[in-house]
């Protein structure tokens, strides 16, 4: 069974190697580079390198982002030259991936060829597509005694923790990017569409906000299913509920599947998951025309994260009748 995913960073790595262990199923995970940033003349790009190292067995799974075993020499002396933007602590074994990563791309490979070139040494077991080789960049608007400004939205999360208001997100690059034919067709050749329990306005959205997706998601023949990254109101990690809140969506499992919309009402979902703590918004869910279930959300271990691939494929199962 050929399973797409449409994923950002840690939650969506956990997820994935939940799926990932199934004997029946190929993965492609669509994955959010609109974290992407330049910085000290290397291309970051903390979805894909959280997803390939997570898979892979490389990811510090304390920080969520990162190599396990990790030091950060290089960017104390960068600190110690007065470099800018040394609050985005690169680690030097990651310095490695971003060296190969940005020669490549320098050489003009795509970043399609540059991730699997990458996955080579990480042998992920899943497909990690970029959602475009053209560089789209989440911006975020925000409004403080210093006025109201867009900041690169790894400024607003790492260096200001997410504590300044924003006001909107703007995918920089959206209108001029493409999806990538290998997601393209990923989407369509798809027997399932699975969205990760990721962070619904910058990586989620960011995927959406690339023309062409959201169309191959309302037309492909496969159900579309998606993952609750609330659980009573609470994000599990990171920064869905600031997101969710500047876009003036409702925190809630409910919230965010309306936010995505059916596919009955030219939205996204076939189905949903919630958590058994928001077991109450089923009856709601199905008046949307979205298949519901209620089941335990938390990725505390592996077995964890294969009981939620495994209900998630069942809602699908049941979608498609
Ligand atoms: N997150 C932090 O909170 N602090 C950091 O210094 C930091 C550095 C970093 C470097 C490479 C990378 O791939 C990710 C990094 N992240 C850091 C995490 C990053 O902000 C997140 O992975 C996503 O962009 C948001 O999900």
């Amino acid at each position: 069974m050929r399973v797409t995913v449409l994923a950002g960073g840690h939650g969506g790595a956990k997820f994935l190697m939940g799926l990932r262990d199934r004997p029946d199923v190929e993965v492609s995970a669509v994955v959010n580079t609109a974290d992407d940033l330049v910085v000290h003349g290397l291309t970051v790009c903390p979805d894909l390198d959280t997803v390939m190292y997570g898979l892979g067995g490389g990811l510090d799974g304390e920080r969520g982002w990162g190599r396990i075993d990790e030091s950060f020499r290089a960017n104390e002396d960068l600190a110690a030259y007065g470099m800018p933007h040394t609050w985005f602590g690169l680690g030097d074994r990651d310095i490695a991936t971003h060296l190969v990563r940005s020669q490549m791309l320098g050489a003009g490979y795509r970043l399609t060829d540059v991730t699997a070139a990458l996955a080579e040494r990480w042998r992920p077991g899943v497909t990690i597509l970029p959602m475009s080789d053209d560089r789209v960049e989440t911006h975020v608007v925000v409004a403080d005694e210093e006025g109201r400004r867009a900041i690169h939205f790894q400024e607003w999360w790492v260096r200001h923790r997410a504590q300044i208001p924003a006001t909107e997100f703007v995918q920089v690059g959206a209108d001029a990017a493409r999806p990538t034919p290998e997601v393209l067709a990923a989407l369509a050749e798809a027997d399932v569409v699975l969205v990760a329990p990721s962070n619904p306005v910058v990586s989620v959205g960011a995927i959406l906000a690339v023309p062409g997706i959201r169309e191959a998601l309302t037309t492909t023949a496969a159900p579309v299913v998606g993952i609750s990254p609330l659980i009573a109101g609470r994000a599990v990690r990171g920064m869905a509920e600031q997101c969710l809140a500047a876009v003036g969506v409702p925190c809630s499992a409910a919230g965010v599947a309306a936010h995505y919309g059916a596919r009955r009402s030219e939205g996204l979902l076939d189905g949903w998951l919630v958590a058994p703590e928001d077991a109450s918004v089923l009856p709601e869910l199905t008046d949307l025309g979205i298949e519901a279930a209620a089941v335990p959300l938390l990725m505390s271990d592996p077995g964890d994260a294969r009981r939620l691939a495994d209900s998630a494929l069942a809602v699908a199962q049941r979608v498609r009748g």
